[in-house]
């Protein structure tokens, strides 16, 4: 598709990958609604883009996509002050890792709620007016190499959600088909960003009860490292994406042995096929009419 103007609605569009998917989309002529639970992170884009002559090509909502009344606001919202979306990134994201046999359910919540419901919550209030509109579109999903490649249980709750987001990708593909509405995920390796931050960026309701305080702590005094990969080199590859309807983006080959021997393994684990009745064995009976 073609990106000169459109629309695009990203979440945590405010700060690393999402910010630099922002600017590449921005520079190739897409007008932008930035949502994201920061207020301080919105207030800084939104000054990033006034200072480039920008600011009304760009428009900011304060939103926390595990909520789905505040998503459902938040598509009001975008269509009544921007149009659209024709461009939906669902990109906004924490790291719920720490000690396995510490997590509590306040941490499955949190984790599953923003990584996994979140992009959920984005196609559910999002999608049927994509489509009611009729212009076609794409959806992008940030999901991580860490939903493909074999993970500690340090970081279970977050491989879970990655993993469930590369799914829900894969198989809503056909269905946007019909509406000329194309489907990427995006699994990155190390980017540059503030996700080490994340601690401050946990929900109200996921707070309390949870067993990993500590390691948000650690987490929050990680140093971001040179060698990782500039948020808009990612937002290039996101362009190319969404004018190609690639399904697949990977940004680093670092992981390619882990996940070669994931897949060998789970083949060989599979008996020769034998013939059998698809119908008979898993179709739900037919009503009589
Ligand atoms: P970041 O922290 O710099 O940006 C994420 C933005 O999302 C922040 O502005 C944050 O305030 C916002 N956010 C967090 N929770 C939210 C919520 N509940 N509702 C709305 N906004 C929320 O972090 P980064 O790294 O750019 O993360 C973006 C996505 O990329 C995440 O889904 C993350 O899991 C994924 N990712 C990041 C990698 C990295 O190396 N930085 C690698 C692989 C995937
Ligand atoms: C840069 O910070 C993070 C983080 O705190 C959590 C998760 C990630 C980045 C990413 O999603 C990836 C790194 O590419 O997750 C991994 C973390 C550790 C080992 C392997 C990973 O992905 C293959």
């Amino acid at each position: 598709m073609d990106i000169a103007g459109t629309t695009a609605f990203i979440t945590g569009g405010a700060s690393g990958i999402g910010f630099g998917i922002a600017q590449q989309l921005l520079a190739n002529g897409a007008r932008l609604v930035l949502a994201d639970i920061r207020q301080d992170h919105l207030d800084e884009a939104k000054a990033f883009f006034e200072e480039r002559q920008q600011g009304r090509n760009v428009h900011t909502i304060r939103l926390d996509v595990s909520d789905r009344d505040q998503m459902r606001e938040a598509a009001k919202e975008c269509e009544a002050v921007m149009g659209g979306p024709d461009i939906l990134v669902n990109n906004a994201g924490i790291d719920p890792s720490g000690p396995f046999d510490q997590a509590t359910y306040a941490d499955w919540d949190y984790g599953i709620g923003v990584n996994l419901m979140g992009p959920i919550n984005g196609i559910m209030e999002f999608a049927p007016g994509m489509r009611r509109r009729g212009r076609g579109g794409h959806i992008v999903n940030t999901a991580s190499l860490a939903g493909l490649t074999p993970m500690p249980s340090f970081m279970a709750i977050y491989a879970v959600a990655k993993a469930g987001v590369i799914t829900l990708s894969e198989s809503i593909r056909d269905s946007m088909a019909e509406d000329n509405i194309g489907v990427t995920v995006l699994m990155p390796g190390p980017i540059k960003s503030r996700i080490h931050e994340s601690g401050q960026n946990r929900p109200e309701r996921f707070r309390g009860n949870s067993g990993f305080a500590e390691t948000e702590q650690q987490l929050a005094k990680r140093v971001v490292s040179d060698t990782w990969m500039e948020p808009t080199e990612v937002g290039d590859m996101i362009v190319d994406a969404i004018r190609n309807n690639t399904l697949y983006v990977s940004t680093h080959g670092n992981w390619k042995e882990t996940v070669e021997e994931r897949f060998k393994a789970l083949i060989a684990s599979m008996p020769e096929a034998k013939p059998f009745d698809f119908g008979a064995t898993l179709a739900v009976p037919q009503e009589e009419s």
